[in-house]
């Protein structure tokens, strides 16, 4: 008498890593939904940022699987100071939550954390935590994990454009030397590269005052999932739908 099977839940296949040849270095994600997210369950909206702070884990995981080496997060963006107090508090609070209860697992899989924004303007028990997690981590060589943290592309461009103009007056180089090179320099992100993949979720297609600069050149994906409902399998088909573009333009 054969023994019964036990009884699995059927899985959708995700490709095989060797089927992802040409994988994004780095993806940017607008982590988007987490409100309604909640408010669909008849839960507070924080229910759906705590919810989010896990998924952010899970994408870590599925960027390192798949070889991405920079990926950078939208966290909190300078808008998002005019919410309700008690909604901007307890968002503030996640970093130093996340990395208390992932640091760990972060070090194991050598990710090194880099943050981008206005980091002196944040409270100082999220400046304490975020750089202590910065510090530990700072000679892992794997996946570069960058949180977007108080930042705002206009006010980015507009510091880089500060600090130029004070170099420029103290003769650091000439109006001549000046070029878009240069003026990369003096933003959050000098050093590293242009995002190749931005991803929206929640179903809304705008930009939303990220990166402005650094998305000249990069492929935009957006799917209608909430963040709290972002997965393994929906990260993998943005980074197909990626490949099968690259691979378009490599036809030409
Ligand atoms: C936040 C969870 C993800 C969905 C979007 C909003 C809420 C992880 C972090 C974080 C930031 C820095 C760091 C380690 C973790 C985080 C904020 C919000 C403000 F070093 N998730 N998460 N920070 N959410």
């Amino acid at each position: 008498m054969p023994m019964k099977l036990p009884f699995f839940k059927p899985k959708k296949e995700i490709p095989l890593q060797e089927e992802l040849t040409s994988v994004p270095e780095h993806v940017a994600i607008i982590m988007d939904g987490n409100g309604r997210w909640a408010k669909k369950r008849g839960l507070p909206r924080i229910a759906g940022h705590k919810e989010g702070m896990d998924v952010v884990k899970k994408t870590v995981e599925t960027a390192v699987k798949y070889n991405v080496k920079i990926l950078t997060l939208f966290a909190f963006s300078t808008e998002n100071w005019k919410r309700p107090k008690s909604e901007v508090e307890y968002l503030l609070k996640l970093p130093k939550e996340f990395l208390h209860i992932y640091l760990p697992d972060l070090m194991k899989n050598n990710v090194r954390i880099e943050t981008i924004g206005d980091f002196d303007s944040l409270p100082g028990f999220t400046k304490e935590a975020v750089q202590y997690a910065k510090e530990k981590t700072k000679n892992n060589d794997g996946l570069l994990l960058n949180f977007a943290l108080n930042y705002g592309s206009r006010s980015e461009i507009l510091s880089a454009i500060k600090l130029m103009m004070k170099d420029l007056d103290n003769d650091k180089f000439s109006l001549e030397q000046l070029d878009e090179n240069l003026l990369s320099e003096y933003l959050y992100t000098h050093g590293l590269t242009d995002p190749d993949l931005l991803i929206r979720t929640s179903g809304e297609q705008r930009l939303s005052n990220f990166l402005l600069w650094q998305l000249a050149y990069t492929e935009f994906w957006f799917t209608d999932v909430l963040w709290p409902d972002f997965s393994e399998e929906i990260f993998v088909e943005a980074l197909m739908d990626y490949q099968r573009r690259s691979r378009r333009y490599g036809g030409i």
